[in-house]
């Protein structure tokens, strides 16, 4: 596979205006008429250049241009990757014929069947698996597109827009045309055809518009929309107060399908999803499915105007729309929820996978200079640490000016193409900074690390911070400036209190504020803090206001005291992260020490008996730092030791603290209906904490309360809590019962069988290699479908670390097997699956030694996709 580089890009030497499309359905095939009308660029240099159309895996019939007949290799050539028409006049219309297999479609991309449903997935290069087209995001026209099909099983036929036309065609086939106003990139292309019903609902715009709006799933899931619905209203009422962003189309629809390769995709007009990202009902969804939800309906939702009214001009921008989008969805979860307990789940994410992957041999800045396969760059760092980027763009220059930002940004740029560059120019012109040392977050890769030093003149009462920086090298990349870095903080006086922080000699205490946000432009900066009567805690970096690790040397006791008095609660929770990570560090480096620190113990009780406490905040405070997060701290992690210390940390807190979690599990049980909202949903994390810490000192009250609420649950977060507790127990009867009552009861529900597959292959009880071996035998195992697929082998290699890393080295040769199998059917997903054993060089060297020889069996591989190939070559570089 090539290498593509942003310094290479060239503007398109043709335009398209206008795509009228017209498919014709059938069981074994597809025939595809694309009419394009096509001018040249006249801001092309390459002028009487022949026109170059991509094109994949497609069976080509015809070619006319301007109502002439073309003639293969005189007129024009077909090479693997191109159909190029050799001679052009400046200004024609182009029509191309091409039969492709929707049916044999595995690799879910371009046009595909999904549970005997026809659908789309075109970013980021699907759209040339369809038709020959200039496929390339700075190309932007507006389609017509019919769909003619069989009206017994394809009575829906959606694309972009709205339906102008539909009728009979005879012999049991209809059609409907669809047309989309909006000039589009082809990557927004999309179309149902199937058997579906449809929820209906009614949004009235801040303008007084009634958008018809409609989500459309099989006949069984008719009951499951209303979250998403819900959910959808509550996204475009929040974007409009929000951001000013109107919906612009009469119709807005939403598909539900069981095959894909992500979670959702942001098509003009009609999103499609992945069924686990839209469907859900109480009995069938956790909590975390419910939330899930909301968030991906709006990120979807959002990337009308942060995506699709200005999109990206190449794949490398990818973060322009990802990045600024999900910081959107997140801001608007934070509005839904508890804006504490949203940071802390982000912060979560960033720190264990997204630091992990700007470590790693795939590290790349939020806008990459050159990849192989666009697909592979789907990734936590353009996305989340793209979000952070634009998260600190806020901090600088706050909400209203960046508001005024984003005003001009949509205004200047609507309807067109662009680049990252765009949105930071936008953001400086509307607010009047300067962002040019900021801009280095988008092309410097790694996370930066914060060294923190301080000391306390009590002569003078002046408190000094030094903060350096440094930037660690990754690949192609070493020498690094000095980053533009928002770093909040607060000073703490003894008594917990908030110390008002003067940056001058002079000035009046009353006026300071407590908390600043400070602007770190250089390698090593010093901040004095005048009038402090006494040596201060600091609470550094609050609410993760920048994406880096930071090192200062804390105290335990520094740590106790932060998390019961820290008025930010992400800091709060940092610090009790922080407490738990340092005690489970010393156990790894010494395992013989006899004590756990009593410290942690006593924080923990405290935590479980301060019922004044925001609680949501509490059931957070009270999950360990994960392994994977260990893992990532560690230099060379040994899994097995971090595993055991672990375990050993988490048992010694459930039987000191036994009392204080039945109490706090009772005090969290009944209370009503079930409701999603922030303090329900605390309630039964809380509960369901304590149930699972519990049943880890075997105690037979925790088991007969985990069977209790696994049968009594009106709930699946109830349900799954129990079931899970019960798997990673030691009660192997009452274990294997649960999971097969799970099973028995809802077997015909693939999204819940899904979360069946899960619970056991994430469980170092239930979840070893040869049980997850035979899970991939069980009938429900589809090797077709992604998310069955990421259930057992994606959540094993990515959640059951003490399995997966097993020191015979069997975990990674099972995961170089089933990757090298997927590659063949599905190269995106076996791309994806393979990241674990991508981060070898990071482990103790008896499995940095066997994870290599596994990538290396990978490597060898005849026919590798570019997907794989590109991933497999970086990480053995
Ligand atoms: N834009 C899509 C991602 C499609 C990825 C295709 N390989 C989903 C999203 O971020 O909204
Ligand atoms: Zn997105």
């Amino acid at each position: 596979p090539q290498t593509i580089h942003l310094s290479e890009y060239k503007v398109p030497t043709y335009l398209v205006d206008t795509v009228d499309l017209c498919f014709q359905l059938y069981d074994d095939g597809a025939r595809v008429h694309s009419t394009l009308s096509v001018r040249q660029n006249p801001e092309s240099k390459d002028v009487s250049a022949p026109f170059t159309l991509d094109g994949d895996s497609l069976n080509l019939e015809r070619v006319t241009l301007d109502g002439k007949a073309l003639v293969a290799g005189d007129d024009y050539e077909e090479t693997g990757e191109h159909l190029v028409i050799t001679e052009v006049p400046s200004q024609f219309e182009l029509t191309v014929v091409t039969w492709i297999e929707p049916q044999n479609n595995t690799r879910l991309e371009g046009l595909y069947k999904s549970s005997g449903m026809f659908c789309t997935q075109c970013e980021a290069e699907g759209f040339r698996c369809i038709t020959y087209f200039p496929d390339r995001p700075d190309v932007m026209a507006r389609y017509r597109t019919r769909i003619e099909a069989d009206k017994a099983t394809c009575p829906v036929l959606l694309s972009n827009g709205n339906d102008i036309d539909r009728g009979d065609l005879g012999s049991g086939r209809h059609f409907v045309t669809w047309e989309d106003p909006f000039p589009k990139p082809s990557y927004l292309f999309a179309l149902v055809a199937g058997d579906l019903v449809e929820k209906q609902d009614t949004f009235t715009t801040c303008s007084g518009r009634d958008i018809d709006l409609r989500i459309y799933v099989e006949t069984r899931n008719a009951a499951k929309c209303e979250h998403a619905m819900d959910s959808l209203k509550r996204s475009m009422r929040w974007d409009e107060e929000v951001y000013g962003r109107e919906y612009d189309l009469d119709i807005f629809m939403i598909v539900a399908v069981d095959d894909f390769n992500m979670g959702a995709m942001e098509n003009k007009g009609l999103n499609i999803f992945n069924s686990s990202c839209v469907l859900a009902s109480q009995e069938t969804a956790t909590d975390l499915a419910f939330q899930r939800i909301e968030a991906i309906v709006a990120h979807e939702y959002f990337h009308n105007w942060s995506g699709n009214r200005v999109t990206c001009r190449d794949w490398f921008q990818l973060s322009l729309k990802e990045g600024f989008t999900v910081f959107r969805d997140s801001t608007f979860s934070a509005d839904m929820g508890s804006p504490t307990v949203k940071r802390i789940e982000d912060a979560t994410l960033l720190r264990t996978a997204q630091f992990a992957e700007d470590a790693g041999p795939m590290a790349h800045p939020v806008r990459p200079a050159s990849y192989m396969e666009i697909s592979n760059f789907y990734t936590l760092t353009i996305y989340e640490k793209g979000a952070e980027v634009v998260r600190m763009i806020h901090t600088l220059l706050g909400p209203e000016l960046f508001r005024k930002g984003s005003d001009l940004y949509f205004e200047r740029h609507d309807g067109q193409a662009v680049t990252t560059d765009d949105f930071v120019k936008a953001m400086e012109d509307a607010s009047g900074r300067d962002l040019t040392q900021f801009r280095l977050w988008y092309d410097q890769a790694g996370t930066p690390l914060l060294t923190v030093s301080d000391n306390y003149d009590s002569e003078q009462g002046v408190y000094r911070l030094t903060i350096q920086q440094t930037i660690p090298d990754t690949p192609e990349q070493t020498n690094k400036q000095s980053q533009h870095i928002p770093f909040a903080l607060g000073l703490l006086g003894i008594e917990g209190e908030a110390l008002p922080l003067r940056l001058e000699s002079t000035g009046d205490a009353a006026n300071a504020p407590t908390e600043r946000v400070l602007e770190l432009t250089e390698a090593s900066q010093t901040f004095e803090f005048y009038g402090l009567a006494q040596k201060p805690v600091p609470s550094l970096l609050r609410h993760f206001s920048a994406p880096v690790r930071v090192v200062y040397p804390w105290s335990r006791e520094q740590l106790v005291f932060l998390m019961s008095h820290d008025p930010d609660g992400f800091n709060r929770w940092d610090a009790g992260q922080r407490l738990a990570v340092d005690v489970i560090q010393s156990l790894i480096s010494s395992p013989e020490t006899a004590e756990i620190e009593p410290r942690l113990v006593e924080a923990y009780r405290a935590l479980l008996a301060d019922l004044s406490l925001d609680q949501a905040l509490v059931a957070k405070m009270l999950q360990l730092p994960s392994e994977a997060y260990l893992i990532e701290l560690a230099d060379s992690p040994d899994v097995a030791a971090i595993h055991r210390a672990r375990e050993r940390v988490l048992s010694h807190l459930a039987t000191s603290l036994r009392d204080e979690l039945v109490a706090c599990y009772h005090a969290n049980t009944g209370g009503g209906a079930y409701e999603v909202t922030p303090e329900s949903i605390a309630r039964r994390s809380l509960r369901n904490t304590a149930l699972s810490w519990l049943l880890l000192i075997n105690d037979d009250a925790g088991r007969d309360l985990a069977v209790k609420q696994y049968s009594d649950a009106d709930n699946m977060t109830d349900r799954m809590g129990a079931l899970r507790a019960l798997v990673n127990s030691d009660y192997a009867a009452e274990r294997s019962q649960a999971l097969a009552d799970f099973y028995e009861r809802f077997q015909d529900d693939p999204q819940v069988v899904e979360q069946w597959f899960a619970v056991q292959a994430s469980s170092d009880r239930a979840g070893q290699l040869p049980q997850v071996q035979t899970l991939l035998k069980h009938a429900a195992f589809d090797w077709k479908n992604p998310n069955k697929i990421r259930s057992v082998i994606g959540v094993f290699a990515g959640q059951n670390l003490a399995a997966f890393h097993n020191p015979d080295g069997s975990g990674y040769g099972f995961l170089a097997d089933q990757v090298c199998r997927l590659d063949d059917s599905n190269p995106q997903i076996a791309a994806r699956l393979v990241a674990p054993l991508t981060r070898w060089k990071k482990f103790a060297p008896t499995y940095s030694a066997l994870m290599h020889k596994a990538l290396g069996k990978i490597r060898d591989k005849p026919e590798l996709s570019a997907d794989l190939y590109e991933v497999v070559h970086k990480s053995l570089e």
